[in-house]
């Protein structure tokens, strides 16, 4: 079972992985958790890259590089884990590049479609989790977070990008879940974290 979380900057991806990471291992299921950018060998050089603000990258060049991370992580990581029967749960995947390249940066979907087809020998995931809240409030818990852990700017290339941008974000992602019901679960982001996890198992089947 392939499972992807997705959502803007802050909707709780990570504090609903870790849960649903220690809900697996309490029923001995086989799982990875990973990431993207940066779930592979090559995904670690290239994350600093796309994520610090003081990269200077034309849109075109940070498709290519989030592809080459997808098509490496992809072949190095997922689907030998898919091979081997485990569950495999990644934070962001090729819904994202369509929902930043392609809603947020104006890039064509369909022809993002193509790519990530081409990247992935056309591995989708099949289950979809979206969480979904307001903007304004990702991106408050964001900053709080990284207030928080001291997190530096390092990695807050998209962060600093206007609110509109996340706003269209927010849109492509309940675009292509209604696009694609079947595999989407939208869940609403602003509940509790338990409540998050209780609705995702029981959407992956999964009896609590
Ligand atoms: N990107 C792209 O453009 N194209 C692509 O193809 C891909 C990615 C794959 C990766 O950033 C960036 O790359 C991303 C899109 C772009 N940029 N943005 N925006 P990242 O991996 O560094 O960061 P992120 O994916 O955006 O996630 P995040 O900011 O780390 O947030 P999160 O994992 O969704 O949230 P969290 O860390 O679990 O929670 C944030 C805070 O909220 C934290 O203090 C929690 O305690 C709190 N929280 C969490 N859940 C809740 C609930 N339910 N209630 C209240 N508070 C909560």
């Amino acid at each position: 079972m392939f499972v992807t979380v997705e959502g803007v900057e802050g909707a709780g991806k990570s504090t609903l992985l870790n849960l649903l990471a220690r809900e697996l291992e309490r029923r001995g299921i086989a799982f990875l958790r990973t990431r993207e950018p940066g779930g592979c060998g090559l995904g670690a050089s290239l994350r600093p890259l796309l994520l610090d603000v003081s990269s200077r990258l034309d849109s075109r060049a940070e498709l290519f590089l989030f592809l080459a991370d997808r098509a490496q992580h992809v072949a190095e990581t997922i689907r030998p884990a898919l091979e081997r029967d485990e569950w495999v749960l990644c934070d962001r995947y090729a819904d994202s590049t369509i929902a930043y390249q392609g809603y947020g940066r104006g890039m064509d979907i369909d022809r993002l479609q193509t790519l990530n087809d081409y990247a992935t020998k056309g591995l989708w995931p099949d289950r979809t989790l979206l969480l979904d809240l307001p903007v304004e409030t990702g991106l408050d818990r964001a900053r709080a977070r990284n207030g928080r852990e001291g997190l530096s700017a390092s990695e807050g290339r998209f962060e600093a990008e206007e609110k509109a941008f996340h706003q269209r974000i927010r849109e492509g992602f309940l675009d292509r879940a209604a696009r694609w019901p079947e595999r989407f679960q939208i869940l609403d982001a602003t509940l509790a974290p338990q409540q998050l996890l209780q609705q995702a198992l029981s959407g992956l089947g999964i009896v609590s």
